[in-house]
């Protein structure tokens, strides 16, 4: 098996590319893979600061990097979900991949900042731990964007997610979600930019480049994901790629460039006028966001507090700051 651009030894295939690299050419694949999805969909000018929103795993970390490397100004936003040990060593990935590039990393801790975390918060209030994960992480990633004047928040989402996503709003014909399943979302109504630069690469390739690029992330999954109908979606689009390499890429590009305008018109709900929450100030449809009820109804009162931290020349302040967590 030999590098398609090199004639080297390759390390992986890539059947729907029709290729086969060797580590550098991989690296460089993937990193060209992104820059074409940032032009084709218009998701960032050249320099933007972005914050990217880091989880520990492959897909963020990856995106962390080739972002850095394409040359945009980037944060790391990591949020302390208080999911026992999968959270702390989650953060310990973080931490280590910013403190080695010296790169600047926020953290948001749920418990202490906001009094609660996501087992306890989908006990308390009867939403499935992923609702009310997501809800949480959403409304940081825009505070925090704002706050920090950062031109987007970039999301590690990559194919397998959004096609399995796409997969599942098209078995239901969900047409409101069909309408939004964008790669971008323009900034509005004072939300920030949100973008998916990694929609033109599978796990497989995000697993491949921080193996080779020595990036350490967290292999295990969260255990709160079980029952994730998404899981079997991307089985199913999985034995379909199999057999016919390049569906799954084609599924999920060919509704972006030829079928979503459609779903504007007819899933296209009047949206309900913004107004600002009079908790929090974020835009929301009702007096009292949907964060700040979740945060009522999970949370324990705290002194609110945030964390904004330097890492490389301040590793030692940094690593105070952070034990407080
Ligand atoms: S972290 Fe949160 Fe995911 Fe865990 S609780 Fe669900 S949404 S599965 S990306
Ligand atoms: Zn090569
Ligand atoms: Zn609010």
């Amino acid at each position: 098996m030999k590098c398609r651009s090199c004639r080297g030894p390759a390390v992986i295939d890539l059947p729907r590319h029709n290729a086969n690299f060797c580590g550098e050419h991989l690296v460089a694949f993937c990193r060209e893979q992104v820059r074409r999805a940032i032009a084709e969909f218009e998701m960032l000018e050249e320099g933007d600061r972005v914050l990217v929103a880091v989880s520990g795993g492959k897909d963020s970390l990856a995106l962390w990097d080739i972002l850095d490397h394409l040359g945009y100004e980037t944060t790391g936003l990591y949020i302390g979900l208080g999911i026992g040990d999968y959270s702390e060593d989650s953060a310990e990935f973080v931490r280590h991949f910013a403190r080695e590039r010296g790169a600047e990393l926020l953290e948001v801790d749920l418990a202490s900042r906001h009094g609660y975390d996501i087992p306890g918060a989908a006990q308390r209030t009867k939403r499935t731990p992923c609702s009310a994960c997501g809800l949480s992480k959403r409304h940081i990633f825009d505070r925090e964007a704002l706050a920090g004047g950062h031109a987007a928040v970039a999301t590690g989402h990559n194919l397998d997610d959004e096609a399995a996503v796409l997969f599942g709003n098209v078995l239901r014909w969900q047409l409101d979600y069909l309408a939004r399943q964008r790669p971008v979302l323009p900034a509005r109504d004072g939300l920030p930019r949100k973008v998916k630069p990694l929609v033109r690469l599978t796990e497989r390739e995000t697993a491949a480049y921080c193996i080779v690029s020595g990036i350490d992330y967290q292999v295990e999954e969260c255990p709160m994901s079980a029952g994730n109908k998404h899981i079997g979606y991307k089985e199913a689009l999985n034995d379909i790629e199999a057999t016919s390499p390049g569906s799954k890429a084609d599924f999920y590009l060919s509704f972006q460039r030829r079928a979503v305008q459609h779903f504007e018109q007819l899933g296209a709900t009047a949206r309900e006028a913004l107004r600002t929450c009079t908790s929090c100030g974020a835009p929301s449809p009702s007096d009292t966001c949907a964060f700040c009820r979740l945060e009522s109804m999970a949370g324990q009162p705290v002194e609110l507090r945030s964390e904004r931290t330097a890492i490389g020349d301040h590793a030692t302040t940094t690593t105070g700051t952070m034990d407080e967590t």
